[in-house]
C-alpha cells in the first residue's frame, strides 16, 4: 500500500511540565537535514497553530494547565487529521508533548464516524489521568481519557471549578463524537511508570498493557501479532509513539519524563513496522522529544528520525 503522506507538525508544548518539547519536530526535522535527507521535502507539511504564550502567564486551570490553549489545538487538530483521511492520505503527525494526541485520535474517528478505531499507545507512562485525579495538572498525562470519554470518577480526589469543566466536557467532545475509542480498543506498549489512579481506571476497563518484558520474552514479530490478534475487530489502527518508551540509555534524555528499562530503538522500530505490515494503521504520530534537555546533543531527535524512515517505506 502506498499512500501520500501528508506531515503535520504540532509544536504545541503547553501541556508538558517541563519546557522544549515545541522543538522536537524542528529537531527531528534539523536532524533530517544534518544528514542530508529530503523527507521533508518529499510531502506537503501542514503546521497546528500553537499556544506556546500561554505558558508566560498564570494559568486559569489549576487541574488542567493552559486546557484554553489546548480546546484550539484539539479543533484545528480533528479538522486537518480527518482531512487528510477522508482524502485517502496518510497523516503523519510530529507533535510537542503528547497532550494533543486526543486531537489526533479526534481526526481519526471524525474520518472514520461508523468504523471501530484502535489505538497502540507505546509509551512509558499511561496518559489516563483527568482533572478529577491528575497529581501534576500536566494534560499530557491525560489524552486518552478525553478519547475514552472517562474521567476517572471513582477515583476523584481533586475538586475541579466549573469554568475548567466546562473546558474540559468541550475537549472531549471534539469533533461531536463522545467516546471516540473502546478500552479494549486500547493496548499500551511499554507502559512503567503510573499512578495508583491510573492503575485503577486500567483495571476497570480492562486495558491490556504489553510491558518491556513481554516484548523481550516474545519478540517483535510475536507482540505485534498478539496486538492486531486484539485489535482484528478494529477497521483502522492509529499508533501513537512517545519517545520516552524507549530506554535513556539506548537513547538518551531527551525527553521531558525519562523513565529507565525502557525499549531499545529497534524494538520499537519492528514493533511498529509488523503492526504497519498489517495494511490496517491510517494514522502515525511521534511526540515528546525535547532537544533542550538532550544530554547526547541531538540524539534523540536523530533516533527518532531513523524510525521514522524505516516506517515511512512500509507506508
Ligand atoms: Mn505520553
Amino acid at each position: 500500500m502506498k499512500k501520500n503522506i501528508d506531515i503535520i507538525i504540532n509544536t504545541s508544548e503547553i501541556t508538558a511540565g517541563t519546557r522544549g518539547a515545541s522543538m522536537g519536530p524542528d529537531a527531528i526535522i534539523t536532524a533530517a537535514r544534518a544528514k542530508g535527507s529530503m523527507l521533508f521535502g518529499q510531502h506537503p507539511i501542514t503546521r497546528i497553530a500553537n499556544a506556546n504564550h500561554l505558558l508566560d502567564h498564570e494559568t486559569r486551570h489549576n487541574f488542567a494547565k493552559r486546557l484554553d490553549g489546548l480546546v484550539g489545538i484539539y479543533k484545528e487538530l480533528n479538522e486537518v487529521v480527518s482531512k487528510s483521511l477522508v482524502a485517502g492520505n496518510f497523516p503523519l503527525i510530529l507533535a510537542g508533548d503528547h497532550g494533543s494526541a486526543g486531537g489526533t485520535i479526534a481526526g481519526v474517528k471524525s474520518a472514520f464516524p461508523d468504523k471501530r478505531v484502535g489505538v497502540v499507545w507505546i509509551d512509558a507512562h499511561a496518559d489516563i489521568h483527568s482533572p478529577y485525579t491528575t497529581p501534576s495538572g500536566n494534560i499530557h498525562g491525560m489524552p486518552l481519557a478525553t478519547a475514552l470519554n472517562d474521567d476517572n470518577l471513582p477515583c476523584r480526589k481533586n475538586d475541579v471549578p466549573y469554568e475548567t469543566i466546562t473546558l474540559w466536557e468541550e475537549l472531549k467532545n471534539t469533533g461531536g463524537i463522545a467516546p471516540k475509542i473502546q478500552p479494549q480498543d486500547l493496548i499500551y506498549v511499554a507502559v512503567r511508570d503510573v499512578e495508583k489512579e491510573e492503575v485503577k481506571i486500567m483495571e476497570r476497563l480492562g486495558i491490556k498493557n504489553y510491558g518491556v518484558e513481554d516484548l523481550h520474552m516474545v519478540g517483535e514479530d510475536l507482540l505485534a501479532e498478539k496486538i492486531l490478534e486484539r485489535l482484528s475487530d478494529c477497521d483502522v489502527i492509529y499508533i501513537s509513539f512517545d519517545v520516552d518508551s524507549m530506554d535513556p540509555l539506548a537513547t538518551s534524555h531527551g525527553t521531558g519524563t525519562p523513565v529507565e528499562n525502557g525499549l531499545l530503538p529497534s524494538q520499537a522500530e519492528h514493533l511498529m513496522l509488523k503492526i504497519l505490515e498489517s495494511g490496517k494503521v491510517v494514522c502515525l504520530e511521534f511526540v515528546e522529544v525535547n532537544p533542550c534537555l538532550d544530554e547526547k546533543t541531538n540524539k534523540m531527535a536523530e533516533t527518532a528520525l531513523k524510525i521514522l524512515e524505516s516506517l515511512l517505506e512500509k507506508i
